[in-house]
């Protein structure tokens, strides 16, 4: 029997915010077959012997068959898509995964690879009986060079252990994001994350300097380099960087670190309108120059639900507009003055309403945790559509008025906030609960409007299982064509998180 959700907490002892959210409501989801009608492909299906062959290989707790402690594993983080797996495998090193899936390329038998399931396109659940492999007792820390930065670990580390780890050591992880408590680098390099301050030091295909993955039928790849310059043939490592698990898992990832900054400040300013949010990002390009680590801006109600929600201290009144800017530097008194000075100038001009700048620890995380949790806040309210759109910063709010129209009372609310920096807004659509008619309205609208000015259906969370369909509106088929080739290369029997990211049928 399938136990609550509720009771489900108390087994699994969730204790901070990101959990509290995700078990928050009493409703299981829909079966994610049955909620978008998909068909399951013609794989196998476990027998006996199968788990067999796996206790053979693996030890007992490595091989999880219990209904309730499979539940998890089977639900994404926003509790929308829900699989029916009955076996999660947890592989302890790069040698069992390619085991496991030798043996699965075999038998036909399909596969999820999963992280810290904190996907947001559900591309992180299994969709029917696919096996769940979980990397969770992958997370050893194999190397780490302090001279160049470069850190080699296995996939399943989590992001904010990492990052904990390498400040110990003068350094910093290159990417940082709501759900560091829980992502795993693995499931960070297959999305390729972008995160809170991409801005600054980039994107994953950048930072990332190497990668160990094994191949649907086994066959471990080791471009584990750690160099930054190696132009020796193709570069494979971008293959696996991005591709959600459909072309091979990552075991192992080589990322470069760059230095803790000596002095990092924070500003959480109110504006007026959009367009001074612009003209805003225009002068802190300017005038922070190169200390400039984030430009994150969020609306009134982004901000006013989740401090709501959440109970959570406002730092200052309403605005129609939030903007937090963030510098890292070298210089405490230096990048200090400059950011007072760009406060002081840019509310003198207007572009800044009111404000507060700090470079105190606690205070700073206090500001950021309004900002991360936005993402959560919205589910302890009801069900969220959430959109991850890349758009030309000059059109990148217009969508949230016209939804605000267009849904009228059918939603809750509507808010947009995101990386401004990186032109990368995130929409969230908040409505009682799930509803197929609402999903109508949203859907193809906000892809259509966002193909219309050459954006990205998903700037960062990726196509997952609830996009592939979507996909053709930001890629030609010739591309498409070739994605395609590419699977049928690597992963002939599709084993490898099928129902993701390729859409079926011609271009
Ligand atoms: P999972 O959710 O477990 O998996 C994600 C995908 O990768 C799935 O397709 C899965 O099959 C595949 N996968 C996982 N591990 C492996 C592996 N080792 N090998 C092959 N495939 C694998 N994303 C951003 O880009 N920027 C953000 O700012 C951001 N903020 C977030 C904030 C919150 C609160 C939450 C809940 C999510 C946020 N995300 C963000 C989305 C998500 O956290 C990222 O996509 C993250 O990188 C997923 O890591 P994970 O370990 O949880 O992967
Ligand atoms: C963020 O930037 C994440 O907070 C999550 O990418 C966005 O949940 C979302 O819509
Ligand atoms: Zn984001």
């Amino acid at each position: 029997m399938i136990k609550s959700v509720k009771s489900l907490v108390q087994l699994m002892g969730k204790s901070n915010i990101l959990e509290q959210v995700r078990y928050a409501s009493q409703a299981l989801p829909q079966f994610s077959s049955e909620k978008y009608h998909i068909k399951r492909k013609n794989f196998g299906t476990i027998e006996s012997a199968d788990i067999g062959f796996f206790k053979s290989i693996l030890s007992e707790e490595q091989v999880v068959t219990d209904e309730s402690d499979i539940l998890p594993y089977n639900i994404d983080w926003i509790k929308n898509c829900r699989g029916q797996s009955n076996l999660v495998l947890k592989p302890k090193n790069t040698e069992e995964v390619s085991k496991i899936l030798k043996y699965c390329n075999s038998r036909r038998l399909a596969v999820c690879p999963q992280g810290g399931n904190t996907g947001l396109v559900g591309g992180s659940v299994p969709v029917f009986d696919e096996i769940v492999l979980s990397f969770a007792l992958m997370n050893n820390i194999v190397s780490l060079d302090d001279l160049s930065g470069s850190l080699v670990c296995e996939a399943g580390c989590i992001l904010e252990t990492l990052d904990n780890y390498v400040r110990e050591r003068g350094l910093i992880m290159p990417l940082d994001l709501g759900a560091k408590g829980t992502c795993h680098i693995g499931g960070n390099a297959s999305t390729n994350a972008g995160g809170l301050r991409l801005l600054r030091y980039g994107n994953l295909h950048g930072s990332i300097l190497g990668i160990e993955a094994v191949k649907a039928d086994g066959t471990i790849v080791d471009c584990l380099r750690t160099l930054k310059k190696d132009n020796t043939g193709y570069h494979l490592k971008h293959l696996f960087i991005g591709s959600e698990g459909t072309l091979g898992l990552v075991t192992k990832v080589a990322i470069h670190c760059p230095v803790l900054p000596n002095a990092v400040n924070l500003g959480f300013f109110g504006v007026e309108s959009f367009d001074n949010v612009l003209k805003l990002f225009k002068s802190a390009k300017s005038n922070l120059g190169e200390i400039l680590s984030a430009f994150e801006m969020a609306d009134f109600d982004a901000i006013n639900s989740t401090v709501n929600s959440l109970n959570l201290p406002k730092p200052i009144s309403d605005f129609p507009f939030y903007v937090l800017v963030e510098t890292h530097g070298s210089d405490e008194t230096h990048d200090n003055e400059k950011l007072m000075k760009f406060l002081s100038q840019e509310m003198e001009t207007g572009l800044i309403s009111d404000g507060t700048v700090t470079s105190e620890p606690s205070k700073m995380k206090s500001i950021w945790n309004i900002r991360e949790s936005i993402a959560g806040s919205g589910l302890t309210v009801g069900y969220v559509f959430k959109y991850d759109v890349s758009i030309p910063q000059k059109n990148y709010y217009d969508l949230v008025p016209r939804l605000k129209t267009r849904m009228g009372d059918k939603a809750l609310l509507i808010y947009g906030y995101g990386h401004v920096g990186d032109g990368n807004i995130h929409i969230n659509v908040v409505v009682p609960e799930y509803n197929s008619e609402v999903a109508s309205l949203l859907e193809p609208y906000i892809f259509e409007e966002v193909s219309k000015v050459n954006g990205s259906v998903s700037a960062e969370h990726g196509i997952g299982f609830r996009k592939p369909k979507y996909i053709h509106y930001s890629k030609d088929p010739s591309a498409l064509q070739l994605m395609k080739d590419l699977k049928q290369l690597m992963d002939p029997n599709g084993i490898l998180n099928p129902y993701k990211v390729l859409p079926d049928g011609p271009n």
